[in-house]
């Protein structure tokens, strides 16, 4: 084969190119979309597969022959040859593709094309070797879907296309998140649970049915009951046999009391899977099979109603079908004829209606943690009004409930909380004034239209992660997805859009890297967004890069996301060491704001001596937390400036906003110094742009919070680099593991309180999780280094800032708590005290329901495959952790 072939982008690329580029062309032909035999259409530059190509090298004798003017002699020697030049071949510098030009051909023409070409190819002067491509056959998993709105629904489609089509039809790469290569690799958020918190889910219509979560609830049933089941959904030979005999088999005795279904089933798997008798499964395929049992069966419930139904009502404004739109979004059923496909069409969907009515802290809080070991991640596109006068966010239980999903949530790795930055745009709102989009437990996803830029309604601020696609005005297209089909509605819609419609996009590529990793923890996912996120231009982006070499704009995040990008990272990523922060003292100013230009400065420098205690080296989110009297609030302006000089507007001046009371206790944050050293001078500088002059505003005291983890510069650098070299996708394939212990079980309460129980299971959590955070870097670096990692605990008890009076009463900054102490959690001093290990804080009360778990196996409950693998090393340091 000639060497070109390589990078004829039509022969070798996946199939779902052509498909893509034939939507292309439909969008520019106005054609009327068919389905099968996508790639059997052609355009001007579109080649059938099975028609005709050739490469063609052309004679570039005066060297530095300008490549428009070899470009103008391809498209010459092509028209002579009777066919189309399709562009240059990859980067080969005077190698074109010419292909048969469009347009129907009989077997009989085929022949005589090909003569013709031939002959004035062979005789050409500026012809130096042509070869004509044959296809491959190709085996390659493909996706082309039968799906009518697939071929528009733009925002899926490759990046990648060859330059010169893009070229001809106005549009620009990477427009697009770049998904289809990731489902080509048989990546589509199997086994990851995606709830979407809004006004209902029709799971009944046809694109969410298959993918809804459904059935009864699993914790209370006893095991006699569940075991049969999972044990024959299994093994189809284990079927109808009894309960007891099962359990024998797998070598348990028999079973009393119920057990949570979820962990009966990682028992069975682990135990069965390595039983000689029976159906012989690795590990790793039983591990992936029992995911979604261990998960099922129930997300969903009805908040408005208090039923587990999330069945939107019809209303009067025809308007409950915003949650069964994002729903689609996320995992509309592919390939089944019918309206779209969603992001993550292998995940599973559940639906929490709660925005249809009166919506209380409590009841937030409840939809926060709602199954929370079920649903992996939560989707909410909705906030505070975007009246550009308020200011709000979650309020004291929704905020706990928040911490309590990341600690809790998805066996301990965190719940991941997607929420989308606002629709305020036109109002000048911000969402630095919402207290979702500030929360550093959330992923704040802004949006950009189909040509990469802001649209008019999307929020901006210091405290966006990122943002992917939606609509924008008029003229653009939205995102086609499904619809429900009650009143007005058809069952698909072509006109879902405002950042309500990013929000779930973003919430879906979070659920493809779940299917690769599922131990990402929650902080895990939100620094893959900022590695991979891509910055591109846009005039009115603000770009600035921090000192950690992440590109940051007010407006775009970290930039796009790119569903190729994020998945090659999460499959090779190893968790973040744990959550350090550094809280300063509450600081009294009492000081005048002066009217613009004058400007009110303050500073705080936190010192090498401040930050040694929690190891915190580098940043992740910083916040501030300001109380301000002023009598018009929207006149403000607050920028905060790290160490590093990097800035944050995390305050705009608002014009609607004449609210006269200021702020108070209000916390803004930025994620603009991510992966910068925390060490230095933090400057918040506060100005007055109002010109109604009644009286001054007032900073009466401001307090700065420092999150990140104890990862130097280097470390990050080193990572940094390490996901590069994993984008080319050659670690996205099924024999590439990395390990991945599996999570804790924590039961689910019902309601919302924080309850002795609930802390003591905290405290497990949190030890939990430094427990594998510390296995992890002594697997990465007990090569490099001397673990001089996990000092902090090696001699004697943890030391730990102590939290402030204020945040140990609202309950805040839990997660810079001893967590492994629980002597501390109950609010006594830590003592000098011998650490307890492990194995006495996995107490039975973790596993109350079962007392067959530790007493029959006496393995803790972090028993899993891989600890039976390791042995040494995990028993080695127990006694450091805590
Ligand atoms: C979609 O369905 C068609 C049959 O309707 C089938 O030929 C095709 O392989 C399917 N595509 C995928 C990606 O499963
Ligand atoms: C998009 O995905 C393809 C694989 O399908 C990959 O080769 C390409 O590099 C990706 N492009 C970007 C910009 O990430
Ligand atoms: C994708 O993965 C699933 C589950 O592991 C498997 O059943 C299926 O055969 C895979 N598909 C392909 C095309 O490899
Ligand atoms: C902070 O450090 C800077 C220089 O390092 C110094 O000029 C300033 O006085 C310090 N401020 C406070 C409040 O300690
Ligand atoms: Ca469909
Ligand atoms: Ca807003």
């Amino acid at each position: 084969m000639p060497k070109g072939r390589q990078k004829v982008p039509h022969l070798d690329a996946p199939l779902g190119l052509p498909t893509c580029l034939w939507l292309e062309l439909a969008g520019l032909f106005l054609l009327v979309p068919f389905v099968m035999g996508l790639a059997e259409t052609s355009g001007p530059d579109a080649q059938a597969p099975g028609g005709l190509s050739w490469a063609v090298h052309l004679d570039s004798l005066e060297g530095d022959r300008e490549e428009e003017h070899l470009e103008q002699q391809a498209d010459a020697v092509a028209q002579e040859a009777g066919l189309v030049n399709a562009g240059r071949i990859g980067e080969l510098r005077g190698h074109y593709l010419f292909v048969q030009p469009a347009g129907p051909s009989q077997a009989m023409e085929v022949q005589s094309v090909r003569q013709q070409a031939e002959a004035v190819l062979a005789g050409h002067e500026a012809v130096r070797w042509h070869s004509e491509q044959r296809l491959l056959k190709r085996t390659k998993r493909t996706v082309h879907f039968n799906d009518p709105k697939y071929p528009q629904q733009w925002h899926l489609c490759v990046i990648g296309f060859p330059p010169h089509l893009l070229q001809n039809n106005q549009r620009s790469p990477g427009r697009d998140i770049n998904v289809t290569g990731v489902w080509e690799r048989n990546v589509t958020g199997r086994g990851v649970t995606v709830v979407v918190v809004d006004d209902g889910v029709e799971h009944t219509v046809q694109d969410i049915a298959p993918n809804y979560v459904s059935g009864p609830e699993p914790h209370a049933r006893p095991m006699s009951e569940l075991l049969p089941h999972y044990a024959s959904a299994l093994f189809p030979s284990l079927a109808g046999t009894e309960p007891n005999q099962i359990a024998s088999e797998v070598g348990w005795g028999a079973f009393s009391s119920p057990v949570p279904a979820s962990f009966a089933a990682w028992q069975l798997g682990c135990s069965r899977c390595s039983s000689p008798k029976g159906e012989d499964l690795s590990r790793t395929s039983c591990f992936l099979l029992l995911l979604p049992l261990c998960r099922s069966p129930e997300g969903s419930y009805d908040l408005n109603s208090n039923d587990p139904d999330p069945m939107p009502h019809p209303d009067l404004e025809n308007g409950n079908h915003h949650g069964t739109r994002c729903a689609g979004e996320i995992a509309a059923v592919p390939n089944n004829s019918f309206c779209a496909v969603g992001v993550a069409y292998g995940s599973r969907i559940a639906g929490i209606r709660v925005l249809d009515g009166p919506l209380t802290d409590s009841m937030e809080a409840v939809a926060f943690n709602k199954h929370y070991q079920i649903n992996d991640i939560y989707s909410c596109s909705w906030g505070p009004d975007d009246d550009g006068k308020t200011v709000d966010g979650p309020h004291q239980l929704g905020k706990a409930a928040l911490q309590h999903g990341v600690m809790a949530g998805r066996q301990g790795f965190g719940s991941i909380f997607v929420v989308a930055s606002g629709n305020g745009g036109q109002h000048n709102d911000n969402c630095n004034y919402d207290g979702y989009a500030n929360s550093i437990y959330t992923v704040t996803i802004g949006a950009v239209d189909e040509e990469g830029r802001m649209p008019f309604y999307a929020e901006e601020c210091a405290s966006m992660l990122a943002v992917t696609f939606s609509g924008g005005d008029k003229m653009l297209r939205s995102i086609v997805t499904t619809d429900w089909d009650l009143q007005k509605g058809t069952g698909c819609t072509e006109g879902h859009t405002g950042t309500s419609a990013a929000a779930p996009l973003a919430a879906g590529m979070i659920a493809l890297m779940l299917q690769v990793r599922p131990c990402l923890t929650w902080r895990d996912v939100q620094h893959i967004i900022v590695f991979t996120a891509t910055q591109y231009e846009d005039h009115h982006a603000d770009w600035l890069t921090n000192e950690a070499g992440f590109s940051h704009s007010h407006q775009h995040g970290f930039g796009l996301l790119n569903a190729w990008r994020l998945v090659n990272a999460a499959k090779i990523w190893t968790s973040v060491p744990y959550l350090a922060s550094y809280v300063s003292p509450v600081l009294k100013e009492n000081k005048a704001i002066l009217r613009s230009p004058h400007l009110l400065e303050v500073l705080w420098n936190v010192s090498r001596m401040d930050l040694e205690m929690s190891g915190l080296k580098t940043l992740e989110h910083v916040a501030v937390t300001v109380s301000i009297a002023h009598p018009r609030r929207g006149s403000l302006e607050l920028k905060l400036f790290c160490p590093s000089g990097m800035v944050s507007l995390i305050g705009t001046p608002r014009s609607m906003d004449s609210d006269p009371s200021g702020f108070d206790d209000w916390t803004f944050s930025t994620v603009r110094c991510w992966g910068e050293r925390a060490k230095g001078t933090y400057r918040l500088v506060i100005r007055d742009v109002g010109d109604e002059p009644p009286q001054l505003g007032i900073l009466q005291q401001w307090q700065l919070t420092l999150y990140g983890s104890m990862w130097s510069p280097v470390d990050i650098r080193e990572r940094q680099r390490l996901l590069e070299s994993a984008m080319s996708g050659k670690y996205l394939h099924d024999g590439f593991s990395l390990p991945c212990p599996p999570g804790l079980e924590i039961p689910e309460e019902d309601g919302y309180t924080i309850t002795p129980n609930t802390l003591k299971t905290l405290v497990l959590v949190g030890c939990f999780t430094i427990f594998w955070t510390i296995y992890y870097m002594l697997e990465i670096y007990l090569s490099h280094k001397n673990v001089a990692s996990t000092q902090g605990c090696r001699n004697g008890p943890c030391h730990w800032p102590q939290r402030s009076r204020k945040s140990r009463e609202e309950g805040t900054e839990l997660e810079s708590v001893p967590l492994c102490n629980s002597k501390d959690l109950n609010g006594a001093e830590t003592e000098n005290r011998s650490p307890p290990t492990t194995a006495d804080l996995l107490a039975p009360d973790l596993l109350h329901e079962g007392d067959w778990t530790l007493s029959q196996n006496s393995q803790s409950a972090l028993d899993c495959p891989y600890q039976h693998q390791q042995p040494d090393l995990l028993q080695g340091k127990e006694e450091q952790i805590c």
